[in-house]
């Protein structure tokens, strides 16, 4: 039999409420157990918590229980919504956790019950997931929106079943001259699901957003990368001296700037001559994460930059000293006194506008892109394919593709890492 689980739902004691939940066959029998006889369905009721033995007073707490039917597990379900000090809550867990057949949740355990019995499909835990993590404006709407995706997956996945049942008719038909074969709308359809599934398909992905703009402080040494970078994250992220070659390794800051993540990589300053074999390791690391940039600013007025077009961004460091020449053209930035700051983090958020997903649109996780990518490849390969037999056998594969993505056919390994990443008592 299936255990029954439980686990703090909110966050750490002490807490005004900590709400626990229970899930399982043994749920409402343990509510009962705990406040005599059971308040009505989906009403939030105040009870008194006793221990079932000793009838030692636990807490006085509001409680509700929701049938399998209606919960979001699948599973009988309880919350006790209890006074949030830590030794309520050690109390009443100890109770719940004496029961036979009664254990403490796994991480994500509440969610991969609500995916095993059909409550949740993989696309809408996924979501739920990025709800969870996000930290910032534009992660939360993205999560949101990324909800959207399941029920458009399910369009899809009608559409290629109603696609394929008309080309499983045409084969058997094809033998009969005399009765024409649906090809017309075969190929409307095919069509429309392709240029739909390319429309999100070229989208910019979710990944950006959630891991942060990665945005790489490039330049000669002593022009102020360092200063820059924390005066941005406000903190002291990286040692700063006058001293050229302070910085050596790369550094990461991940920051919030306009409601945006960026990760701020500090670099070593770039120099040939006269550097020594350290300094050089530092400057090809450098080097390497200018390459993999989002955006590179590029902190030497003189110098050609190392990138070019879209990623770059040409600032004039350290403009509030005398003497340093004003590049023109080239906005003026000073750590010291916070010039350009402003213009600086408004560029940068306009640029990183372009490589996110637009608000509130849907974009893909590097793993739901995968699948879809292969469900529109099935479809490209469907309709160029002249052979009936092997034209089906390519819709069957956009089909898996599909199933991959929701989790339908989910493999074991995948869920696993997926459900990892939720905390006890989701
Ligand atoms: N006046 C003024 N001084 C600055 C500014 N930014 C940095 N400095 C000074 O310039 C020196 C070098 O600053 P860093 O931030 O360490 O420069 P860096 O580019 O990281 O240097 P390396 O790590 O050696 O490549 C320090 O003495 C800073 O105090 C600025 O905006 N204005
Ligand atoms: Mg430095």
């Amino acid at each position: 039999m299936t255990d029954t689980i439980f686990a703090l739902s909110s966050g750490a004691p002490p807490a005004a409420i900590a709400v626990v939940r229970v899930s399982g066959p043994q749920a409402l029998e343990l509510l009962e157990a705990l406040v005599g006889p059971l308040p009505d369905e989906r009403r939030l009721s105040l009870r008194t918590l006793r221990a079932p033995g000793s009838g030692e007073l636990l807490d006085r707490a509001l409680v509700v229980w929701f049938a399998g039917e209606r919960s979001v597990t699948g599973e009988a379900l309880v919350e006790l919504h209890l006074h949030g000090g830590r030794a309520v809550l050690d109390a009443v867990e100890a109770v719940l956790a004496d029961m036979p057949g009664v254990r403490r949740a796994r991480p994500g355990e509440f969610t991969w019950r609500a995916f095993r019995n059909g409550r949740l499909d993989l696309v809408q835990v996924e979501s739920l997931s990025d709800l969870l993590r996000a930290e910032t404006e534009a992660q939360r709407r993205a999560a949101l929106a990324e909800e959207g995706l399941s029920g458009k997956v399910e369009q899809w996945r009608r559409a290629l079943l109603h696609l394929s049942a008309l080309v499983e008719a045409a084969l058997d038909q094809s033998d009969e001259d005399d009765v024409p074969s649906d090809r017309t709308a075969i190929d409307a359809l095919g069509a429309e699901l392709i240029a739909d599934l390319g429309r999100v398909l070229a989208r910019p992905g979710a990944e950006r957003l959630f891991d942060g703009v990665r945005v790489v402080f490039a330049g000669p040494p002593n022009s102020g990368k360092s200063s820059l970078i924390n005066a941005l994250a406000g903190r002291e992220v990286a040692i700063t001296s006058a001293i050229a070659g302070t910085t050596r390794d790369v550094i990461e800051a991940p920051v919030k700037l306009g409601g945006v993540a960026f990760v701020l990589t500090d670099t070593a300053g770039l120099r040939g001559a006269g550097s020594d074999p350290i300094e050089r390791i530092g400057i090809e690391r450098a080097e390497r994460r200018i390459a993999e940039a989002d955006l590179v600013v590029w902190m030497d007025e003189t110098a050609e930059p190392h990138v070019r077009g879209d990623r770059l961004i040409r600032i004039h460091p350290r403009s509030d000293e005398p003497g340093r020449e004003q590049a023109a053209g080239l906005l003026p930035v000073s750590a010291v006194t916070g010039e350009g700051l402003g213009a600086l983090v408004a560029l940068l958020v306009e640029r990183a506008a372009q490589l996110l997903p637009r608000e509130s649109e849907l974009a893909l996780s590097r793993r739901q892109r995968e699948h879809l990518a292969r469900c529109h490849e099935g479809l490209l390969q469907f309709r160029q394919e002249p052979d009936e037999l092997i034209a089906a056998e390519h819709l069957r594969v956009a089909r898996q593709a599909l199933d991959d993505l929701t989790g339908r056919a989910g493999t074991e390994d995948l869920l696993d890492a997926l459900f990892a990443t939720f905390c006890i008592g989701k």
